[in-house]
C-alpha cells in the first residue's frame, strides 16, 4: 500500500454520528471528510448486525470509488470480503494475522494494532501493511485501551517498527505536529472528525497539519478556541478573526495575500511595527489575555498618535505556544478588537505561527497625515517649551505593584483606601493612546517636535534632543503626577519621581512648542521645561532624595 494513505486516517464511530445535532450519517460524514483530505477510511461497527454492516460497507465502497481513498473494515474479514472493501484492521485479540492474510489474499491491506512495544516488535515478523500505535493518548472514545504510549513511547515504537506506523487515540490538531515529528506516517482520528461541526473543515485542517514540513509549525499554528472554548485550527481561527474585523469601506482587508489600501492625494502613510515578547515586554502569567490584546494594539497605535496621524489599519502576527491557542487566543482577540475599534485601527491582516513555549506578538500599524504634517522628533527649536500630556509614572508604579507581589497583603497594599492599585495597574494593562491629542497638536503650527513616552521621559527627552541637535532643561518639580501615584509612593516608601522619570509605558505625548503657541494651546498639557542650545539634558529641581534620575543631570548627550 501507499503509505501516503496513512496520513489522515478516519476511523468511523456510529455512536458519535448518532449524537450529532445535525443528524449527519456515517456515510455523509465520511464523504465530507474525504473532500477535506482524509486519505483512508476505516469502517468500525461494534454493534451492527452483519447484514447491515455489509450493506453499509458496500455503499461506502461505492461512494469512495474514484477518490483513491481505501476502505478498511475493522475486525471483520468476512465483511471486508463480502463488501469488496480494500482491507481490514485487526487488533491483538481478533483473527490472527496469518489467517486473515490467507483469507484476504496478498493484495488487500491489513493493519494491526500494537498496544505495547513488545507487540510492535512482534509485528516485525509479519508482513502487515501498517501498525496502529494504540493508544498514543488516553481517549474517551475508547476506554478499554492499554496504557497510552505518549509521544516518547510513539517515537520509540516508530523507531523499532519495520512497518509504517499510524498513531491513534486522542489525535487532534494540537498534537499532530508532535505525532508527525515523532516519526509517525500519519494520524488515525475518530472524534476529531466524527464529532466536528464541519467534518470537511476539520479534515482540511488536520490534513494541512499532517502535511506540514518537518518542523510541522502549521499543526500548531494558532489554533484557537471556538465559542465553547474547544480547540480549533488555524484556518478556523483566521476565519473567526476575519468575521471579527470586517474591512472598512474601500479597503481590502483579511482574506487575500495582501491588504489593499487606497492612497489619498496629498496624504502620507505612516507605518510603525513593534514586537512584544513574553518575558521581556510582558509577563504572560501576570497579564490577562484580553488586556494583552488591548495593550498590543494600544502601544502601537500610540506611535501614530505621536506623529499626529489619523488611523488607517493594523496587522497582527501571533506566535503562540499550544496551550495559548484555545480560549486565551479568543480573549486576546477580543481585547485587540476593542482597542482597535476604540481608536479606529481595523485589523487588515497578519500571520500566525507555532511557538514552543513563549508568546510573541508583532503589530504593524498604518496611519496617515497630510503631506509634510507628521510631527517628527527632530523639529525641536531652541526656546521651545517642553510639554507632556496627562500624568507620568502611573504605569511604572502599576508594574511595580505587579512585580513586587510581596508588597501586597491579600492583594492590596496597606494604605490603599482609595483603590490606587487598581488605577495604577489599570494604567499599566490598558494604556490609552493619545490619538485625539496627537492630531490636535499636529494641527498646531507651533508644535515642532513630538513623540510618545514609552521608555520614560528620562530617556525619551534625549531622543528629541539628539534628533533635533539641541538640549533640554527639565524641571522635575513640574512633572505631572497623579494622586494615586503619590498615595502609592507614600504607602510603599518609594519616590514618585523615580516612576515618573525613569518608568516607562505612559504613552502620553512629549512635545515641544513655541512659547507663544503654548499660551493658547487647548490640548490639556503641562510645561515641564524648555529646549536649550547646550546639547545636554539638565535636570532642575532635583534634591539628594531624588536619586532615581540624578545620573541624567551630568550626562552629555552630544
Ligand atoms: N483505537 C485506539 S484509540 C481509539 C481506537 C479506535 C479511539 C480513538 O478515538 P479518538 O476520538 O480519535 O481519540
Ligand atoms: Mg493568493
Amino acid at each position: 500500500m501507499d503509505t501516503k494513505c496513512l496520513k489522515l486516517y478516519l476511523v468511523t464511530d456510529s455512536g458519535i454520528a448518532a449524537a450529532r445535532p445535525d443528524g449527519k450519517s456515517v456515510g455523509e460524514i465520511v464523504l465530507e471528510a474525504v473532500k477535506g483530505g482524509v486519505t483512508m477510511v476505516q469502517l468500525r461497527e461494534k454493534e451492527m448486525d452483519t447484514r447491515s454492516f455489509i450493506a453499509l460497507a458496500a455503499e461506502l465502497k461505492r461512494s469512495l470509488a474514484g477518490t483513491g481513498v481505501p476502505l478498511i473494515i475493522n475486525d471483520r474479514v468476512d465483511v471486508a470480503l463480502a463488501s469488496g472493501a480494500d482491507g481490514v484492521h485487526i487488533g491483538q485479540s481478533d483473527m490472527p494475522y496469518t489467517m486473515a492474510r490467507t483469507l484476504l489474499g496478498p493484495d488487500r491491506i491489513i493493519g494491526l494494532s500494537a498496544e505495547n512495544i513488545e507487540q510492535v516488535e512482534a509485528a516485525n515478523g509479519l508482513d502487515v501493511d501498517y501498525i496502529g500505535i494504540s493508544p498514543v493518548f488516553a481517549t474517551p472514545t475508547k476506554t478499554d485501551t492499554a496504557a497510552p504510549f505518549g509521544i516518547d513511547g510513539l517515537r520509540k515504537a516508530v523507531g523499532i517498527s519495520g512497518h509504517p506506523c499510524v498513531g491513534i487515540g486522542g489525535m487532534n490538531i494540537a498534537c499532530t505536529a508532535d505525532v508527525m515529528e515523532a516519526g509517525a506516517d500519519g494520524i488515525a482520528v475518530v472524534s476529531a472528525i466524527m464529532a466536528a461541526p464541519d467534518p470537511q473543515w476539520a479534515a482540511a485542517e488536520l490534513s494541512a497539519a499532517v502535511n506540514a514540513e518537518t518542523v510541522k509549525p502549521s499543526a500548531k499554528d494558532a489554533p484557537a478556541a471556538g465559542p465553547d472554548g474547544a480547540p480549533r485550527g488555524e484556518f478556523a481561527f483566521i476565519e473567526e478573526v476575519r468575521k471579527m474585523f470586517p474591512a472598512p469601506k474601500g479597503v481590502e482587508g483579511i482574506g487575500d495575500d495582501c491588504a489593499i489600501i487606497p492612497q489619498r492625494d496629498g496624504m502620507e502613510t505612516l507605518v510603525s511595527t513593534d514586537m512584544l515578547m513574553d518575558g521581556i515586554h510582558f509577563l504572560a502569567e501576570d497579564i490577562g489575555a484580553y488586556d494583552l490584546g488591548w495593550k498590543s494594539g494600544a502601544v502601537n497605535f500610540s506611535d501614530v498618535a505621536a506623529m499626529g496621524g489619523n488611523p488607517v489599519g493594523s496587522f497582527l502576527s501571533l506566535s503562540l505556544p499550544p496551550e495559548k491557542t484555545g480560549k486565551w487566543a479568543d480573549e486576546f482577540m477580543r481585547g485587540y478588537r476593542k482597542v482597535s475599534e476604540e481608536y479606529g485601527f481595523p485589523l487588515l491582516g497578519g500571520d500566525t505561527t507555532a511557538s514552543k513555549d513563549r508568546i510573541c506578538i508583532n503589530v504593524t500599524v498604518l496611519g496617515e497625515c497630510a503631506k509634510g504634517r507628521g510631527i517628527r522628533r527632530s523639529g525641536a527649536r531652541i526656546g521651545d517649551m517642553v510639554c507632556v500630556t496627562g500624568t507620568l509614572g502611573d504605569s511604572a508604579a502599576g508594574l511595580d505593584v505587579i512585580l513586587n507581589r510581596s508588597r501586597r497583603k491579600d492583594g492590596t497594599i496597606e494604605g490603599d483606601a482609595s483603590g490606587f492599585i487598581r488605577t495604577l495597574t489599570g494604567k499599566h494593562y490598558r494604556p490609552q493612546p493619545k490619538m485625539k491629542e496627537g492630531r490636535e497638536l499636529a494641527a498646531n503650527a507651533g508644535v515642532h517636535a513630538m513623540m510618545d513616552i514609552s521608555d520614560g521621559i528620562g530617556s525619551d527627552i534625549r531622543h528629541i534632543a539628539e534628533e533635533s541637535g539641541v538640549g533640554a532643561e527639565i524641571d522635575v518639580r513640574r512633572i505631572p503626577m497623579s494622586d494615586e501615584l503619590k498615595e502609592f509612593c507614600r504607602a510603599t516608601g518609594t519616590d514618585p519621581v523615580d516612576f515618573a522619570v525613569d518608568g516607562g509605558e505612559d504613552y502620553e505625548l512629549l512635545f515641544t512648542i513655541d512659547p507663544e503657541a503654548e499660551k493658547g494651546l487647548k490640548v490639556p498639557h503641562t510645561v515641564i521645561g524648555r529646549i536649550i542650545a547646550d546639547k545636554r539634558i539638565v535636570w532642575a529641581g532635583t534634591s539628594d532624595d531624588h536619586k532615581g534620575y540624578r545620573h541624567f543631570s551630568d550626562e552629555n548627550i552630544s
